[in-house]
């Protein structure tokens, strides 16, 4: 038996905005990201997601691509503007239609659509009157047209993921004003989590009412959350980085798993943390029938007991640094992505034992995983050897993790192709398959091969 055990999913993962464009067409209502990206000075390069990879009119090719890699399952967002151009009101047909054929074509592929309902490309409208989801009004609109989506696709669809990440919609949305509405606040972030949580939780209970006896699906919620290590085995320094993950995974898988926020949390941010009724925390305990995991990772953590004055970074720091009392660092001699990001395997099997340990053991999906490098396209091959060895170090660690028992299923590479990567464009590469954007030709890269073969290996 392979060392992923039977019946693991391998897949790979995409979202709306990033990769549709058509940004105007057909009927599909202004996002969130719609309007940001288009406005000057928001994104690297000014630019946006109009056309990305034009993945609206090409799916049927891409769907190919999809299949040719081997995986048996694809992750893809729904854009809540082609369903509802509003949000809400009268339901665009042919929204519906553009993700009925996706949907079909994936299956006459052989391959298990994963949906996400949420990949942060909020309604325009409901932004501005609501306040985006600040306004406790967003809860019942992300109901209705959650509900719409099971109703529409659900005969079809049996694995539903509610939100990616409602930490990045919360801290770089509400807190670092990297992503829109570009809010930067100290105590948005806990108010538009609070409600990003509800909403989850709306949603599951309508499935669960309304459709999981029928269409027997499951759904749960993704976060994302990277590992924190403790710069050394000073007990303060042990309890920061438990603190840091409270703080990052803690915040939105407690209230799922547990019912309510980390104690951590309730004690240090205050007033600013909203407070759970006790009917929203019944709703809410028990409220994923898995793990969604996105990971992409790892820091170290210092206490920091005020002695000195830190600089931190800003973007991805791990949210409020100071509500949390943590330094952040990495070691030198970690390698980095083109993102910046520490190159750290063992930190994902470490993240997985302690969400194993902390939750329950719960079935758990690695929702996305991956990197971006840059790729040189010559002679029609696209060498990304970068891509290869991060790959293949995580997932043997993720073999690891599962040999000291926690129960991952399934692996979705993040991402199947390049795309827009939200404020820093297309300056960043993260696809198994380079797209050239002038042409939106797609090549595939080493490591679509390399994954295919690993996952041929690995069955
Ligand atoms: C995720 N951080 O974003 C998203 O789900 C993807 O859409 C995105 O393309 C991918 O990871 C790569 O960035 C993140 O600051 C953005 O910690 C920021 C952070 C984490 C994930």
């Amino acid at each position: 038996m392979s060392k992923f055990g039977e019946n693991f999913i391998w897949g790979v993962a995409t979202s709306a905005y990033q990769i549709e464009g058509a940004f105007d067409e057909d009927g599909k209502g202004l996002s969130i990201w719609d309007t940001f990206s288009n406005k000057p000075g928001n994104v690297m390069n000014d630019e946006n997601g109009n056309v990305a990879c034009d993945h609206y009119h090409m799916s049927s090719s891409d769907v190919k691509m999809i299949a040719d890699l081997g995986v048996k399952a694809y992750r893809f967002s729904i854009a809540w503007t082609r369903i509802l151009p509003q949000g809400y009101g009268e339901v665009n047909q042919k929204g519906i239609d553009f993700y009925n054929k996706l949907i079909d074509d994936l299956l006459a592929n052989g391959i298990t659509p994963w949906v996400t309902l949420y990949h942060w490309d909020l309604p325009q409208t409901l932004q501005d009157e609501h306040d985006g989801w600040l306004g406790r009004e967003i809860v019942d609109h992300f109901k209705n047209f959650a509900d719409i989506c099971f109703a529409a696709f659900g005969d079809r669809v049996k694995h539903w993921i509610t939100l990616n990440e409602p930490w990045v919609v919360a801290i770089l949305g509400y807190g670092q004003a990297v992503f829109p509405p570009a809010i930067t606040s100290n105590s948005a972030p806990y108010l538009a989590g609070h409600h990003l949580l509800l909403a989850h939780a709306e949603a599951v209970q309508i499935y669960r009412q309304k459709y999981q006896q029928t269409q027997s699906g499951v759904i749960g919620i993704t976060n994302n959350c990277d590992w924190r290590e403790p710069i050394d085995d000073h007990p303060d320094n042990i309890a920061a980085a438990e603190r840091a993950l409270e703080f990052f995974l803690g915040w939105f898988a407690d209230p799922v798993y547990k019912g309510n926020y980390p104690q951590s949390m309730i004690d240090r941010v205050g007033d600013r943390l909203p407070i759970f009724t006790v009917e929203e925390q019944e709703m809410l305990k028990g409220s994923s029938d898995f793990f969604g995991l996105n990971h992409y990772t790892t820091m170290m953590v210092k206490n920091d007991d005020h002695s000195a004055d830190v600089e931190q970074s800003v973007y991805g720091n791990g949210g409020i640094s100071e509500d949390q009392d943590v330094i952040l660092s990495v070691d030198p001699a970690w390698g980095q992505t083109s993102m910046g990001w520490s190159i750290v395997p063992w930190g994902c099997r470490k993240l997985l034992v302690w969400i194993a340990n902390r939750y329950g053991n719960p079935d758990i999906y690695i929702t996305e995983n991956g990197c971006s490098f840059d790729a040189e396209v010559v002679n029609g091959e696209s060498a990304d050897p970068g891509r290869v060895e991060f790959l293949h170090g995580y997932l043997e660690e993720c073999a690891n993790a599962i040999a000291r028992g926690a129960k991952l299923k399934g692996y979705f590479a993040w991402s199947f192709m390049d795309n827009f990567e939200w404020a820093l464009g297309y300056s960043k590469r993260f696809g198994l398959v380079h797209v050239d954007f002038e042409t939106l030709v797609r090549t595939p890269k080493t490591s679509y091969h390399w994954y295919r073969d690993y996952i041929k290996e690995n069955h």
